[in-house]
């Protein structure tokens, strides 16, 4: 049996101005935190690499666009950065793991992504679409509008805003099917069912189970042709009781099973090029160990992802002690 050795990328991205809770930019590579994300995947045979945490460039004046949507230029510079480091590891051949930061920031991991792997196919695992439009929003957090900037077919309903003049619409409505949404705003689900976008929301979870939910989420992004895979994973797509801490907790998540299942079929595909964990904010746990349980959890995403499996590991074990 061949040995399978990833190269991954992992890059920090502290950024929170896609919302307005500060502490989601607490979440990243470096520190700490590091030491917990390295230990799990280096047993797995990848080879590792830390690109650190981003500094950002901040905008210091930085109005509302339209008197509602929050930090536009920050949060497209920032976008246009990340893109930046993302398609270089991407086309030194790593898989890129961004840790997040807030969802905005899959703005740019997505297009630096589909700069070098342009028939890309999203996998968006979240309690939320984030497909408002900057005309749809509620709430001006550029955290729910991130899926607007890059689908081809919205192009027509999205304005130009300040900072976002770089960004190119790369994914086609067709190529990113969504796991987990209960929570979807009455704009956001006109546009799903109006151009017809593929999701499998807690119902569908309910009424088909995880495994059927997998296969016709490859039937429909893989099952004509093999492309490289972009997930873009929020930790809010689980139950509150396992990710307290996280800005927008909704009941009725995914268990931590159904989660791992996710990954664990994700990863055997085989396909796996680029993933994002956001949204993980220990500000907002009331206690510690609910901070620690919900990078706990970030960290077995991301582990899982890349080859950790619940039936044991065995890429580093290939051979058994034979008695003197
Ligand atoms: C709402 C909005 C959102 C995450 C909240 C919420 C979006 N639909 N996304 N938390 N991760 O503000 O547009
Ligand atoms: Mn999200
Ligand atoms: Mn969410
Ligand atoms: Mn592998």
């Amino acid at each position: 049996r061949k040995k399978s050795v990833h190269s991954v990328a992992v890059i920090g991205a502290p950024f929170s101005q896609g919302q307005v809770r500060t502490g989601t930019r607490h979440f990243g590579a470096g520190g700490n935190n590091m030491i917990t994300l390295v230990t799990p995947y280096s047993l797995l045979g990848c080879h590792l690499k830390d690109f650190g945490d981003l500094n950002f460039t901040p905008v210091p004046k930085d109005d509302l666009y339209n008197n509602l949507i929050v930090n536009p230029r920050s949060v497209g510079l920032a976008n246009q950065e990340l893109a930046e480091v993302v398609s270089r590891a991407v086309a030194g051949g790593y898989s890129c793991v961004t840790v997040g930061g807030d969802h905005s920031l899959a703005i740019g991991t997505i297009s630096g992504h589909a700069r070098h792997c342009p028939d890309l196919g999203v996998i968006w695992v979240d309690a939320h679409a984030d497909i408002n439009t900057p005309l749809t929003t509620a709430s001006g957090n550029l955290h729910g509008q991130p899926v607007s900037f890059l689908l081809r077919e919205l192009q027509d309903k999205v304005p130009q805003l300040p900072g976002f003049s770089w960004i190119k619409p790369c994914i086609s409505s067709p190529s990113i099917v969504y796991i987990g949404l209960r929570d979807v705003d009455p704009p956001e689900h006109f546009i799903l069912k109006n151009y017809d976008i593929q999701y499998f929301s807690m119902r569908d979870i309910d009424r088909l189970g995880i495994q059927k939910v997998m296969e016709q989420t490859f039937d429909l992004l893989i099952g004509k042709r093999q492309r490289p895979i972009h997930l873009s994973f929020d930790i809010d797509a689980f139950d509150p009781t396992l990710a307290p801490a996280t800005g927008t907790p909704v009941v009725g998540g995914l268990t931590y099973r159904e989660g791992m299942y996710i990954t664990e079929e994700i990863h055997s595909t085989g396909l796996l090029s680029a993933l994002d964990l956001v949204e993980v904010n220990p500000r907002l746990a009331v206690s510690e160990e609910e901070a620690k349980a919900t990078a706990s959890l970030a960290v077995d995403v991301i582990a899982s992802s890349f080859g950790q499996t619940r039936e044991g590991g065995h890429v580093v074990y290939d051979q058994l002690p034979t008695p003197s």
